[in-house]
């Protein structure tokens, strides 16, 4: 028996766990670990099975070739040369590559994801990103001049926090790093502070709000807008940062007086002004917008009235408000304007944004023929059929591929159109360290745990990538993948004083993680004390302290200051001036998460699927009498058709259903899952419809027509 301490990899909590392991190597216990000075113990449901998910005996063993209608287990080098020859015969230009949600969490994801892209010699880069928060990092790179330089609520600190579209008692938060983010919301509460929460479903989070306003789906930007015009029309603006534009945005908002916006939203004019008083009237309010406002035809408009608000209120850059991380591993700003649009998707042209392609535009890319048609397809660490808009059609281009390579522990929905899958080897024997999400964390902390268990002939996922990359870029199967991580030393290290020989770590991407941190913020090599070594030294984690004001110095606009009414974002608004007079469909579709599921890839897990974890169609009561709806409904979009189950609650706004995403299980080879398959509500979500700047799919407020599909 022995005792390991290590960060929770499943959700952006970043949790740090305690495992017991046993002689095998295989997980008898899991905790919260008390002495993490960041989640102080705490873990959800998901953590707790991470020892049932890591042992999974369906997961891959061995890299699989698709064989006829079955698969063959084959070495690791016939795998790669099978790669070889198939990304061999397809022109960079005609490959592509979708990268999913877990290559936020993977040290492979962070390190060598990029690389592989780059080699692919593509602009078809796709991710879950424009499934999810690509608004905001649009919104962001705009207002403060870099997709990453996006401020998080002051959690610990705030005395009023406005959320709109998340739901953290069962996501656990995201673009905001919190573990315990139920306890956070409650020790609010208890020090006098009060939380809104702004949702079309009364969830959990509204449960224990002290206020829950129901919205229209996809309208939360005319109710921000309404909040911004009372702002300016009771004289409450008080803007303490540095800013471009203040009087454009009196201007556009002028046409959403709280009346206006009300018609839109479905709040009370009432509840539009009083918002916008009690944000002006607390000693330091944060408006935090997610998942459910990201997703909607409006997204990166609704993104920026969030830091339109911040702003205006004098909330943002302040303890309380909505700050800047300093996670340790920043490097130093890169001045280079920020724009969308540098390159377009060749079929429907829409616009490039952080380098990506929307991934509602995958489909017809490799179903459209001419030029440039995708013929082959690298996934790493995704499930796009279930994951993606128009999951369906997805599913029906994916076999009309020449060629596709998954890197990816399962068998699933996507991978089984790929005619190689890669399994990463089981997580205790990956080291972890969250690149991405500490940028996001609302204490600066940080963590490294080093592999638990030693690999056993398989290569870690690093290695997979990294040779990935090799071959992509024409090098072959027999390159040394160390090279690559020589070369990423070469130029982080080009610029400094610091010493190479110095850095220390077991493999390439702990080298590169020492040289990051050495060069970090709280460095060796910048007057600190961080390097890989010293967080060895803290299995559980170091807290680098509360989130600081960081304004005007980490704004890389070409101004140096705010940019509060970008361009782009004023000629949007003509849109969402056009929608006021519009009438809403009778129903429309949103999503929602539940605790103890995690996208597609938790299904396989006993004691995390079934109970209330289902995929039903909730429904409002009084829209099930009024339909006549027993037992099944059929639901119906522009896209698609389901039969699923009826979930009757009033916790839900009447003209509004909703399906979890990631089910679909049908014909599954992972034997749980298959037995919980549920349907792919991907199937009803439109392709067609997007949020424009950004390019992000839209999965909430798609109209649906509902009727009777008898018992169940
Ligand atoms: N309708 C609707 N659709 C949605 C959403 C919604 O709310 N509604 N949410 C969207 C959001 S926010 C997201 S992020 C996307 C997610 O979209 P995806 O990332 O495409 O889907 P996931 O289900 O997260 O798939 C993760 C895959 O990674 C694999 N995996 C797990 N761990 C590892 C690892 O360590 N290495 C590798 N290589 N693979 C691993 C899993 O087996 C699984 O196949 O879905 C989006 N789709
Ligand atoms: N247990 C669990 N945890 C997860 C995940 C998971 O699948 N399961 N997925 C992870 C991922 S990839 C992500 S991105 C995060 C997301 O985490 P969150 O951002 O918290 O997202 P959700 O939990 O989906 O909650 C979104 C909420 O938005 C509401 N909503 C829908 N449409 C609208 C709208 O138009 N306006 C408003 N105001 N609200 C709306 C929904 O009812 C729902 O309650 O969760 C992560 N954590
Ligand atoms: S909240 Fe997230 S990070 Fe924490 S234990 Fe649960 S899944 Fe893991
Ligand atoms: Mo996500």
């Amino acid at each position: 028996m022995r005792t390991v301490y290590r960060t929770c990899p499943l959700c952006e909590a970043v949790c740090g766990l305690k495992l017991t392991l046993d002689d095998d190597g295989q997980v008898t216990d899991v905790r919260g670990d008390r002495e993490d000075p960041f989640s102080r113990g705490f873990i959800c449901p998901k953590g707790a099975s991470l020892g049932r998910l890591d042992e999974d005996p369906d997961r891959l063993r061995a890299p699989m070739v698709r064989d006829g209608d079955g698969w063959r287990e084959v070495s690791w080098p016939e795998a790669y040369a099978v790669v070889e020859r198939g990304l061999g015969a397809v022109p960079g230009p005609a490959r592509a590559i979708y990268l999913g949600n877990p290559n936020a969490h993977t040290m492979a994801g962070a390190l060598y994801g990029p690389a592989v892209a780059r080699a692919l010699g593509t602009r078809n880069v796709f991710s879950a990103s424009t499934a999810d928060q690509m608004p905001k990092h649009v919104s962001a790179g705009l207002m403060f001049g870099h997709p990453l330089t996006i401020p998080v609520p002051d959690l610990d600190r705030t005395s009023y926090l406005l959320m709109l579209g998340a739901n953290p008692l069962e996501s656990n938060g995201s673009l905001c790093t919190a573990p315990d983010f139920p306890g956070r919301l409650k020790a609010l509460r208890a020090r006098g502070g009060r939380l809104v929460v702004v949702d079309p479903r009364r969830t959990r989070t509204a449960d224990l709000a002290d206020e829950h306003v129901f919205v229209r789906p996809g309208a939360d930007a005319f109710l921000l807008a309404g909040i911004a015009h009372t702002l300016f029309a009771e004289d409450l603006v008080r803007v303490s940062a540095p800013v471009n534009g203040l009087d454009e945005v009196r201007e556009a908002t002028s046409d959403f007086p709280a009346e206006a916006a009300a018609r839109a939203c479905g709040v009370p004019a009432e509840v539009i002004t009083r918002l916008a008083r009690e944000l002006a009237a607390a000693p330091a309010a944060a408006v935090y917008a997610r998942l459910g406002t990201c997703t909607a035809e409006f997204g990166t408009l609704t993104q920026w009235l969030v830091d339109v608000l911040n702003v205006l209120t004098g909330n943002l850059d302040r303890p309380g408000g909505v700050m800047f991380p300093r996670p340790a591993t920043e490097g130093p700003p890169r001045r280079k304007p920020y724009r969308t649009g540098r390159w377009h998707s060749r079929v429907r042209g829409l616009p490039e944004a952080n380098g990506e392609l929307p991934v509602a535009a995958l489909a017809e890319e490799i179903e459209t023929p001419g030029e440039g048609r995708i013929r082959a397809l690298v996934t790493i660490a995704g499930n796009p059929v279930l994951s993606a808009p128009g999951g369906g059609r997805l599913e029906r281009a994916l076999r009309r591929l020449e060629f596709m390579v998954s890197v990816d522990p399962y068998l699933n929905e996507t991978t089984r159109h790929a005619h190689v899958i890669l399994p990463p080897p089981r997580m205790l024997q990956a080291g972890h360290f969250d690149f991405a999400l500490l940028g996001f964390a609302v204490r600066n902390y940080a963590r490294y745990s080093p592999p638990v268990l030693p690999l056993d002939g398989g290569p870690a996922e690093t290695e997979i990538l990294a040779r990935l990359a090799m071959i992509a870029a024409g090098q072959g199967a027999d390159a040394d993948p160390a090279a690559l991580d020589e070369l990423i030393l070469d130029q982080l290290l080009r610029d400094t004083p610091g010493d190479r020989a110095a850095l220390t770590g077991a493999t390439g991407a702990e080298r590169r993680l020492d040289a990051m941190l050495r060069l970090g913020p709280y460095g060796e090599w910048n007057g600190g004390t961080l390097s890989l070594r010293t967080l060895l030294d803290h299995p559980h984690g170091i807290d680098l302290g509360p989130l600081e004001p960081r304004l005007p110095g980490n704004l890389t606009t070409a101004s140096g200051r705010i940019e509060l009414a970008p361009a782009p974002i004023l000629s949007d608004l003509v849109r969402l001036r056009a929608r006021l007079a519009e009438p809403a469909p009778e129903f429309v579709l949103i999503g929602r998460r539940h605790l103890r599921s995690n996208n597609s890839w938790l299904h396989n897990v006993d004691p995390l699927v079934g109970g209330s974890n289902r995929c039903t169609l909730q429904i409002h009561p009084a829209d099930v009498a009024r339909l006549g709806l027993a037992g099944q409904a059929r639901v119906r979009s522009a896209k698609g058709e389901l039969v699923v189950p009826v979930e009757p609650t009033d916790t839900i706004m009447p003209g509004v259903v909703s399906l979890p995403h990631g089910w679909g299980h049908q014909d599954s080879t992972q034997a749980v899952a298959a037995k919980h398959p549920g349907v792919n509500v991907n199937t009803l979500t439109d392709e067609d419809v997007i949020d424009p700047l950004s390019g992000n799919a839209v999965f909430n407020g798609v109209p649906v027509i509902l009727s009777t599909a008898g018992a169940e």
